[in-house]
């Protein structure tokens, strides 16, 4: 059986990868629930186990329905399917990741136009929400949505505060607009938070949230809210050519890292900190520890001459992988198959490579 290499026993030539979360494989538990998965054509309704994850996600987020998606995009590229009609506009943060890595495909595939802001720490407020809502007026684009990242991944990892979530939803609603949240790590920030996820999102019209992330499911993300958002959204699925078949094999994996996961994820955050803390030591390195509250941390590289490019690219070369984001950011990401000694070896990589710690 393949399963992850703990970084505790590894060699230091195996590579510690802080590329994202995504880079999980399946852990034991997940493979075995894969191979025994009982199946079905999910097309019809009628794979058991993608019907059993789909009542259990509901079930923990305390909604009516919940679909399995192939991907985290194709979650909230339905959701604005679904909510908004071509020609209208949806309002989300300058660096939200619907904006920044999703080939535009709210506009290429759901004809809508992104109403962006930046947000400090990517947080939106209703007062930087509100001016953005178009008034009435026949040569105006309507506002379809308003769409929000919990977790901010541009933004380090960032969690908003449940209070500004109502204010936003409840506003919204009385605007008469529906809210969608990007919950790809949701579960993150109720580790964060010492919340549960169906109370921090219990104000969104609907939620994406991912297995593949820091849950560490192979494939696989929720789409949740009321039943009929979801039957338009099974609809939309399919349309885009996201009917599965027997995917009970996967949605296997996903009640594995649903039931399981959740537990663990407080010690990547842990792993982040402590991550954070030993590059804010090194010189060359613009980081607050402060503000790593989940599992991503997010850097500037302040070397004479050096671009996050260079830096990611000699890390590679000493088995550490990360990723740069623009000349001078680098985003490393902790998750289940890297442990506290792999941590230990980035920082003394990046530090050997960076000159020693800061006097
Ligand atoms: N994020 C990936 C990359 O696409 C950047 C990563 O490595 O972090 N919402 C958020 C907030 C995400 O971070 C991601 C993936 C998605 C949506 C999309 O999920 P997938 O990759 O399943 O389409």
């Amino acid at each position: 059986m393949i399963s992850a290499m703990p970084a505790s026993t590894s060699p230091s030539s195996f590579p510690i990868d802080l590329r994202s979360d995504t880079v999980t494989r399946p852990t034991p538990a997940m493979r075995r629930a894969m191979a025994e998965a009982e199946v079905g054509d999910d097309v019809y309704g009628e794979d058991p186990t993608v019907n059993r994850l789909q009542a259990r996600a509901a079930e923990i987020f305390e909604r009516e329905a919940a679909l399995f998606v192939p991907s985290g995009s194709m979650g909230n590229l339905l959701a604005i399917k679904t909510w908004a009609r071509p020609g209208m506009e949806v309002i989300c943060e300058q660096r939200s990741h619907i904006v920044n890595y999703e080939l535009a495909s709210m506009s290429a595939v759901a004809g809508c136009m992104p109403c962006t802001v930046a947000a400090a720490d990517g947080i939106l407020t209703w007062a930087t929400i509100e001016p953005l809502i178009r008034p009435k007026g026949y040569y105006y684009a309507p506002t379809g949505l308003i769409e929000l990242e919990n977790t901010h991944n541009l933004h380090g990892g960032a969690v908003y505060p449940p209070a500004v979530v109502d204010e936003i939803c409840d506003r919204a609603h009385t605007a008469g607009l529906r809210v969608h949240l990007d919950g790809a790590r949701i579960f993150n920030a109720g580790v964060a938070l010492g919340r549960g996820v169906a109370e921090l999102t219990r104000m969104f019209d609907s939620v994406m949230f991912c297995l593949s992330k820091g849950l560490g499911a192979p494939v696989g993300s929720m789409l949740v809210g009321s039943r009929d958002f979801i039957d338009q959204a099974r609809v939309g699925r399919k349309m885009l050519g996201g009917g599965m078949r027997q995917a009970g094999v996967l949605a296997a994996a996903g009640l594995v890292a649903l039931e399981e996961s959740p537990k663990t994820l407080h010690r990547d955050h842990e792993n982040a900190r402590f991550l954070a803390e030993g590059l804010a030591q090194i010189p060359g390195i613009v980081l607050d520890p402060r503000k790593v509250v989940t599992n991503i941390v997010i850097f500037e590289i302040r070397a004479e001459g050096r671009t996050a490019q260079e830096v990611c690219a000699e890390l590679a070369r000493r088995n550490v992988l990360c990723g740069a984001m623009g000349k001078q950011q680098v985003r490393m990401v902790t998750h289940y198959d890297v442990d506290c000694a792999g941590v230990e070896r980035a920082i003394s990589e990046m530090a050997s490579l960076l000159g020693g710690p800061k006097s």
